[in-house]
């Protein structure tokens, strides 16, 4: 299940409806030897109450919970809670990025049974089997309590994803899905629908300091099968109509054996005329022939990461290898050639960096040419080296070791700024450069599907989520 998100915030500020792609492949693992059901309290909008309707009904033996981030980790605690307070010999399987991540949080609340720690299929089948009565118990991925002290096994990778079946779609109302926009506002909304977002690859070697994809997935990039991906995204129009997918992986341009190359050239053989956009491509790696085998097997737009303008902060901050930053206005130039649109992200207060260095980068994300500019607040994520480089210099306003999260704010100060300054310049800086001239707001209509008066409603909304 997922939890409902309402059930911590609820003024989420979006709708966050996500195609349960990570519970139809759990399920799909595991629904040869047992009854599943999949409920995704999210997108049904279910109250606390119909999700303990929901247990008392169906009267599972086992209910698994997936947590996508720590932002929402208290929707976490209700729903274990309101499984127990049902029938508190139900197990309780909590697993996700939020797991992984903090596991040592999580194993706090008592109603969670066990947690796994990394890619989630082969435990939880295991799992299943051995509380079934059949197999042996889980080797790695799996944290749980004897007496009082804390199991933590090995995280769980899972090194052939050659090896997994496709999620299993056929147990959720997947049309709904496919239809609908997972934010309200959101330039990398899908090109068409019915649509799909899919992760084909998984890891990144990168190893940028604020992201938690090396603690979850590692830094090996392994694939699936490009002509298996493409069968699926076949399959997928066939039944469900899909027009359009959305690539969510981790660094797809990494994967070796040319991987990407030979996606794109098959997506064209097998003329299968979708359109497509990517989440995360690394600017760097793109090259001529690349964009082109993109543009025809129907890319539509791109989101690249630079994070900062500014040289030394790329380098000794946010180790990120960028080498030459010069080049970035001419890279993104070749994707808007070919007619692809380009979002770029930044990311602005990071520990050590200076005011004139964080004005550096908004006036490089101005500069650089990019359709739509993303900035983020630098937030240290509980084990990243930001959060550490933090904790070092004593610049984390926070006193509790598990910091809460939320992406309009950061948590980091400096002497010259505080994280106040970081929240009300990212807002403002955000607003300026994307809706500064008339030709750019065209551009956004067009990317976003939005209308002059919906943009604006959102871009006060920004101003006035500035709780200061
Ligand atoms: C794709 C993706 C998205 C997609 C959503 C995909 C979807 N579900 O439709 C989009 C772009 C919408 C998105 C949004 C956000 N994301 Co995101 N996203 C990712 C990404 C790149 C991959 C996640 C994924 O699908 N992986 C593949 C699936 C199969 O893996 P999985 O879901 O983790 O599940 C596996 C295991 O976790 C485990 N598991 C999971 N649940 C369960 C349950 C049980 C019972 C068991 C046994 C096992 C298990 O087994 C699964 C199979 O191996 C990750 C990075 C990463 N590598 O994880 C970031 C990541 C998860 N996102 C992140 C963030 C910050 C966000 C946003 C908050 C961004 C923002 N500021 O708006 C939002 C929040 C959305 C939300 N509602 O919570 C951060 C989270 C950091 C944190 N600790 O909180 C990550 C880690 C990226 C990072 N750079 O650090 N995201």
């Amino acid at each position: 299940m997922y939890p409902n998100l309402r059930w911590q915030k609820e003024d989420m500020g979006t709708t966050w409806n996500l195609n349960p792609a990570t519970l139809c492949l759990l399920a799909s693992m595991v629904r040869g030897f047992v009854d599943v059901k999949i409920v995704d309290a999210q997108f049904q909008n279910l109250s606390r109450e119909d999700f303990r309707h929901e247990i008392e009904n169906y009267k599972p033996d086992y209910v698994g919970i997936s947590i996508l981030t720590s932002e929402y980790r208290d929707t976490l605690d209700v729903a274990s809670e309101i499984v127990k307070s049902v029938n508190s010999n139900i197990t309780v399987i909590a697993g996700g990025v939020h797991v992984t991540t903090m596991y040592e949080y999580v194993m706090k609340n008592n109603n969670i049974n066990f947690g796994v720690i990394g890619e989630g299929e082969y435990v939880l089948q295991d799992l299943i089997k051995f509380l079934n009565g059949d197999g042996e118990f889980p080797t790695e991925g799996l944290v749980y309590r004897k007496g009082d002290t804390l199991e933590v096994q090995n995280r769980a990778i899972i090194h052939d994803l050659k090896s997994l079946p496709w999620p299993a779609y056929d147990l959720i109302d997947f049309n709904a899905y496919t239809v609908t926009n997972p934010r309200d506002f959101n330039p990398q909304r899908p090109p068409e629908s019915p649509y799909v977002r899919m992760v084909t690859t998984r890891g990144c070697p990168f190893g940028c300091v604020f992201c938690q994809v090396d603690l979850i997935s590692g830094k090996s990039v392994r694939s699936r099968d490009p002509y298996d991906v493409v069968k699926e995204i076949e399959f997928l129009k066939e039944q469900y109509g899909i027009r359009s997918v959305i690539f969510d992986d981790d660094n797809i341009l990494m994967a070796g054996d040319d991987y990407c190359k030979k996606l794109f050239t098959v997506m064209i053989e097998r003329k299968i005329n979708i359109r497509w956009i990517g989440i995360a491509f690394a600017l760097f790696l793109l090259t001529d022939e690349l964009l082109d085998l993109m543009k025809e097997s129907g890319c539509v737009g791109i989101n690249v990461a630079i994070e900062s303008g500014n040289k030394r902060v790329l380098k000794q901050i946010v180790k990120k290898p960028i080498k030459n930053l010069g080049k970035v206005p001419e890279l993104i130039d070749k994707i808007r050639k070919r007619d692809l649109y380009c979002i770029a992200n930044f990311i602005i207060g990071f520990p050590g960096e200076t005011w004139d260095e964080i004005r550096e980068t908004i006036d490089f994300a101005e500069k650089c040419g990019a359709d739509y500019v993303k900035i983020f607040v630098a937030v240290p994520l509980y084990k990243t080296k930001l959060y550490q480089m933090a904790m070092n210099l004593g610049v984390l306003e926070c006193d509790n070791e598990f910091p809460e999260i939320d992406w309009r704010y950061g948590k980091i100060r400096s002497n010259e700024w505080t994280s106040k300054d970081i929240s009300i310049l990212r807002a403002y800086e955000w607003d300026r450069i994307n809706f500064n001239n008339s030709e750019r707001i065209d551009k956004l209509i067009k990317m976003t599907g939005l209308t002059r008066d919906e943009l604006k409603v959102i871009r006060k909304k920004t101003r006035d989520n500035l709780i200061l």
